[in-house]
């Protein structure tokens, strides 16, 4: 066996904004040693200490941390346990923090099919071109060993599991980053680009301990190509964490075989390799049930797409999303990239699976998350992923039940507030906090006049905001509070 080598952190990124508030306690002395344990847990190693750190009183510090946790809430910097301190140190930590086991994507997308193919499309010079072709092979032969589905190779043609190694911006919604950083990704069982798996060719390739150890890399993202999202269990493959262990004889950990078997079954017995056997005797996985799930892509002759040239165009979401803007409409989404123009459709569904219409959607591009709306509840979204833990109903995000659908939702970076229009009215959520701010909902037309009565769209770009309301829309400068100037959905599209 080998022991860890070394352990490299990979963008781990921890939501902690939308979760529930609870009530408030008094500090007593208890509180403040839980506080105490709090700090330890989650902010050790945030706080810096000063040189002169060795003679500062204990008390120092943790007064010292204490406020660091307060800025890191959007709190008062008080370096006191007040009332609102505590409060949010009782609050359940939300997203990738509470561990534990695997987990699949919404919707658990899955492979209906026997044989699953997959294409090499280009190379790594970093490798040669047989050790890329074996590697990929026995990272796929993790999965095909204890589950029910083959993988068959293919020279050319399109494949199930589209496999390419490229730099920087590669044709998705996720450029690469260079060096570091992100190293691959793949996205979730589906047509088109579901399943693809694309590794980041600014990497050090490798198949040692030093680098990027393609092997481990594959057989990670190759779990998300088969519908398995990360795990809590820290020796599974798919924690999102990056940590080098002996590829020599190999086998899938116990969480991420369960994760994967609880998709597709387990592989016969007689099928097991002979070679190794399990040291871990398999538990009986009841296989569920093959869940209904929307048709992954019905027939394309049979229905109407959007037409972005209408100049009667009526959104029903916009968003930013990186340097990019997203219009929402009937199931499709448009694309608009700030840099080089140009405008891509899509179906919602063929990105987000589980997803299949969008009221609302904005971005906070501090936690580099995207939220959609649709209906009595909303997602979490990173890059091409649904967060785990999603859909969520209405409620959790601090509405009353009253409210079944958000008209339109942005994110106003310079306030950290985010609004959320419903009928003639608008909440505003305080992003730092996690809650909704109290004294709303006011009304539209009396905050904002001059954007009309509803609105049914809206995002920010360079600066601005824009509202949109059936066909035509505001641009709205925040800080002035006034509308700047008028215009139509339709002058996005690109068209005459
Ligand atoms: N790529 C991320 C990953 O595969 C992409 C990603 C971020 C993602 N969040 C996600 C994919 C949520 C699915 C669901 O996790 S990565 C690791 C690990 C990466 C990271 O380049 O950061 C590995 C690739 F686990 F070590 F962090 C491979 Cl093994
Ligand atoms: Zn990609
Ligand atoms: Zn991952």
């Amino acid at each position: 066996m080998g022991g860890a080598l070394a352990v490299k952190t990979v963008t781990m990124v921890v939501m902690v904004a939308l979760c529930g508030a609870v009530p408030t306690t008094s500090p007593s002395q208890e509180e403040l040693s839980k506080a105490q344990v709090y700090l330890s847990q989650f902010f050790s190693d945030v706080g810096v200490s000063a040189p002169n750190s060795v003679w500062r009183s204990s008390l120092d510090s943790f007064e010292d941390t204490l406020r660091k946790m307060q800025e890191h809430f959007g709190l008062e910097v008080s370096g006191q346990l007040d009332a609102s301190t505590l409060e949010v140190m009782a609050r359940p930590r939300c997203g990738f923090t509470d561990v534990s086991a695997y987990s699949h994507f919404d919707g658990r997308p899955k492979w209906n099919k026997a044989v699953v193919t997959y294409r090499i499309i280009d190379y790594t010079p970093d490798l040669s071109q047989s050790d890329v072709d074996a590697t990929i092979a026995k990272a796929l032969k993790l999965y095909s060993d204890v589950i029910p589905l083959d993988f068959k190779h293919i020279p050319r043609g399109t494949a199930d599991i589209m496999i390419t190694f490229k730099a920087q911006d590669h044709g998705d919604f996720s450029p690469f980053d260079g060096k570091n950083g992100v190293l691959a990704h793949a996205f979730a069982p589906g047509e088109g680009i579901g399943g693809d798996t694309h590794f980041d060719e600014d990497e050090n390739w490798t198949l040692t301990p030093a680098g990027a150890n393609l092997f481990l890399v594959a057989a990670h993202e190759f779990g998300h190509a088969l519908g398995l999202g990360h795990s809590k269990v820290q020796t599974a493959l798919l924690y999102p964490t990056y940590q080098y262990v002996n590829t020599e004889g190999y086998v899938l950990p116990d969480d991420d075989r369960q994760g994967v078997q609880a998709i597709y079954g387990v592989r016969a017995a007689s099928a097991q390799p002979t070679t190794k056997p399990d040291p871990n005797p398999q538990p009986n996985i009841p296989v569920p049930k093959p869940q209904p799930r929307p048709e992954p892509n019905p027939k394309p002759t049979s229905e109407p797409t959007p037409d972005r040239c209408n100049r009667n165009l009526v959104f029903d979401a916009a968003t930013s999303i990186q340097s990019s803007l997203y219009f929402f409409k009937d199931g499709y989404f448009w694309m608009r990239r700030s840099s080089w123009g140009g405008i891509r459709m899509k179906k919602i569904q063929s990105v987000w699976p589980g997803i299949s219409k969008v009221d609302a959607a904005y971005e906070n591009k501090k936690s580099n998350t995207v939220i959609f709306f649709e209906g009595n509840h909303y997602w979490g979204i990173r890059g091409n992923t649904v967060l785990p833990g999603y859909p969520k109903p209405l409620s959790d995000f601090g509405f009353p039940p009253s409210v079944t659908k958000v008209d339109a939702a942005v994110h106003v970076s310079i306030t950290s507030k985010t609004l959320l229009f419903v009928n003639n009215r608008y909440w505003s959520y305080n992003e730092r906090m996690g809650r909704m701010d109290d004294g709303y909902p006011k009304l539209i037309s009396v905050e904002f006049p001059g954007i009309g009565l509803r609105v049914d769209a809206a995002f920010e770009n360079q600066g601005y905001l824009y509202f949109s309301y059936g066909s035509s829309q505001t641009e709205y400068h925040y800080a002035r509070r006034r509308v700047i100037r008028n215009l139509l959905n339709h002058d996005w599209m690109d068209c005459n």
